[in-house]
């Protein structure tokens, strides 16, 4: 049924982000309990969220070709070049297997200098073992990285929210390190493209299961941009060394960092509590548009998170941010219970629509 043109749609769809280039990210392993086991982190996530998404009636549409420059608003030029080339260059050096690190830079060590094999150099820009370089895995990342900024530019111009279906996630990778499947920081990448476009104050606020280390870390110093995370306390839960409440932000960034970390084990009762503090200081900060970290890891059956949601509470959620009435980007991070992921993923999105 065609509607004419002068006559506002009654439910109006979302314009949502998607590039098939996520697909070449695939194969890769990662260390999880003392085992090398295939990532949690699959193609087939974003391929199920697409098709419920169509199925909810949202628009699908490709990411523009966002110049790579704009990454380097985030990211220091090194790390962009190192993840660019680091599979090739782990080839030529003729290594077989996968494209780990196997040795960190902690306490003790030097700080001070990057070493110019690919073993040190991936370790001195990786933070765990979980986070596998494949072939694809640069286009991949690249092509996220465009459907957050793409996103952005929509809401800029004025859709009052758009989604971007990034994959791989993006919250766990800094201004210079990468780990948590995350290799470009797209949430971050998207609300700098929006402060880069003259909106005044952007927030963030990141509600996947882990603490969104990378986000925090690009935004610390800065006050033109509020971050706000809901997670898994750090105290046992992933990235473990980032994410208490004590972490407030430093310089002009002073109290523009606000972590809500909850026990594992929570449900909806603690989880829209810590929301609803956290919503009354994104309205305290009175920004001019909102980028949500979207991870839908805090339902029940996810097997690698355990927070207690359940669908009915993911259009909540979305009804509570939407609530906030501002320009919204949301974008994709984490969610590995797979047959569940696009009916809470387009749960959350049916609020901004309906
Ligand atoms: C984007 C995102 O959601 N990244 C998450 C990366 C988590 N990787 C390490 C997971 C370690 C989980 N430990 C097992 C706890 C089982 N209750
Ligand atoms: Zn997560």
């Amino acid at each position: 049924m065609r509607r004419s043109a002068t006559q506002p749609e009654v439910f109006p769809r979302m314009k949502a982000v998607y590039s098939p280039l996520h697909a070449r990210h695939d194969g890769g392993v990662e260390l999880y309990r003392g085992r090398l086991v295939p990532t949690f982190e699959t193609p087939e996530r974003a391929e199920i969220i697409r098709a419920a998404l169509e199925a909810a009636g949202h628009e699908l549409l490709p990411p523009r070709e966002i110049p790579e420059s704009r990454l380097l608003r985030v990211h220091e030029p090194a790390f962009v070049e190192f993840l660019r080339g680091a599979h090739a260059r782990w080839q030529s050096e003729g290594r077989e297997g996968h494209v780990l690190p196997s040795g960190f830079p902690a306490r003790g060590l030097r700080q001070d200098r990057r070493p110019a094999g690919i073993s040190g150099s991936l370790g001195w820009f990786a933070f765990d073992a979980s986070t596998p370089i494949v072939a694809g895995t640069w286009d991949a990342a690249l092509a996220a990285a465009r459907c957050a900024m793409t996103a952005a530019a929509l809401v800029h111009e004025g859709q009052r929210a758009a989604y971007a279906l990034c994959r791989p996630p993006g919250h766990h990778a800094a201004r210079s390190t990468y780990g948590g499947y995350c290799y470009l920081n797209n949430a971050a990448l998207a609300a700098q493209y929006l402060v880069d476009e003259g909106r005044r104050r952007v927030c963030v606020i990141d509600v996947d299961y882990h603490h969104g280390n990378g986000t925090q870390e690009i935004f610390w110093e800065r006050d033109d941009v509020l971050f706000v995370s809901l997670h898994g306390d750090p105290e046992t839960e992933y990235p473990w060394f980032l994410g208490y409440a004590d972490e407030r932000g430093a310089g002009r960034g002073a109290g523009h960092t606000l972590n809500l970390p909850l026990p594992a084990g929570s449900g909806w009762e603690a989880y829209r509590a810590a929301l609803d503090a956290a919503l009354a200081a994104i309205r305290a900060y009175d920004p001019e548009a909102l980028v949500v970290s979207l991870g839908v890891d805090t339902f029940v059956s996810d097997p690698i998170s355990s927070f207690k949601l359940e669908g009915r509470h993911y259009p909540l959620i979305g009804a509570l941010l939407a609530g906030l009435g501002l320009p919204t980007v949301v974008v994709q991070e984490g969610g590995y219970a797979v047959a569940e992921i696009g009916a809470n993923v387009a749960g959350v999105l049916g609020a901004f629509t309906a």
